[in-house]
């Protein structure tokens, strides 16, 4: 949907889920980084598929983030008038100027205070079971931060994104959690979900749920990465439902096309 209302201070927070340390940025650069970079993929192949499987979707994920706030922040400001009117003065007051001096009211690459991203969120140890741990942790750090947004913004654009996030990135801690399940041995899943609330608490959240989307993982290419699936398998532990592993990738949706 369409933004009720354009809102910069909402373009503001959801900045945090796109540049903030434990944005879509950070969870993008470190999966990538971490396939660029992976060491013995003939022995460990499930765990490179699966890495190069989520890197995939988190191109997805700062796409989708930063086509909410640029709605978000449409009709903020009018085109065309008298500069000497200060027809911006309201923006003095945004949370985050960056996107009114910087920018032409769209998103960047930074957190809900407007420091950009940077490549010292990527943690590559050349360790595979520590590198795996790091994103565990980085997908629950993700997604609390994810909540605490939520509770933040009244916008349904903005509401609607975080709760797929929240489907999508639950679906990334579990991944990483049979992972290390797999490599280990060590029963991982059954310290989720962290933070304690599950996302059906969330209406957008669970209408997501109610699509599966929550048990699916994808691969996004035909022919690659299908040992992920040696890993994403069984059930899910908040329902039972069996786990979906899917060649290829989900049906997009057409972009937004706005105004100049
Ligand atoms: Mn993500």
């Amino acid at each position: 949907p369409k933004p009720s209302n354009p809102s910069p201070n909402n373009a503001a927070a959801i900045q945090e889920l796109l540049g903030g340390k434990f944005g879509e940025m950070s969870t993008l650069m470190n999966y990538t980084y971490q396939s660029f970079n992976f060491r013995g993929r003939k022995k460990l192949r499930p765990f490179y598929d699966l890495i190069c499987s989520i890197a995939g979707e988190e191109y997805g994920h700062i796409e989708v983030v930063s086509y909410t706030i640029n709605l978000l922040l449409t009709g903020t400001t009018k085109r065309g008038l008298d500069p000497s009117g200060a027809p911006m003065a309201d923006a003095v007051g945004a949370r985050n100027t960056r996107h009114f001096i910087a920018s032409g009211q769209s998103a960047l690459p930074m957190d809900s205070h407007g420091d950009f991203w940077t490549g010292a969120n990527v943690f590559n140890s050349g360790n595979l079971k520590l590198d795996l741990l790091h994103n565990f942790f980085l997908e629950l750090g993700a997604r609390g931060n994810k909540m605490r947004v939520y509770s933040m913004v009244d916008d349904p654009t903005a509401r609607e994104m975080v709760g797929y996030l929240l489907v999508r990135g639950g679906v990334h801690a579990l991944a990483y959690a049979k992972a290390l399940e797999a490599y280990t041995g060590v029963e991982v899943t059954k310290l989720l979900p962290i933070p304690d609330m599950k996302n059906d608490a969330y209406p957008e959240a669970k209408k997501f749920m109610q699509q599966g989307m929550h048990r699916k993982l994808y691969t996004f290419s035909q022919d690659d990465y299908r040992q992920a699936g040696i890993i994403w398998n069984g059930v899910h532990p908040d329902d039972n439902q069996p786990l979906e592993f899917i060649h290829g990738a989900m049906e997009g949706v057409p972009a937004p096309d706005l105004e100049e």
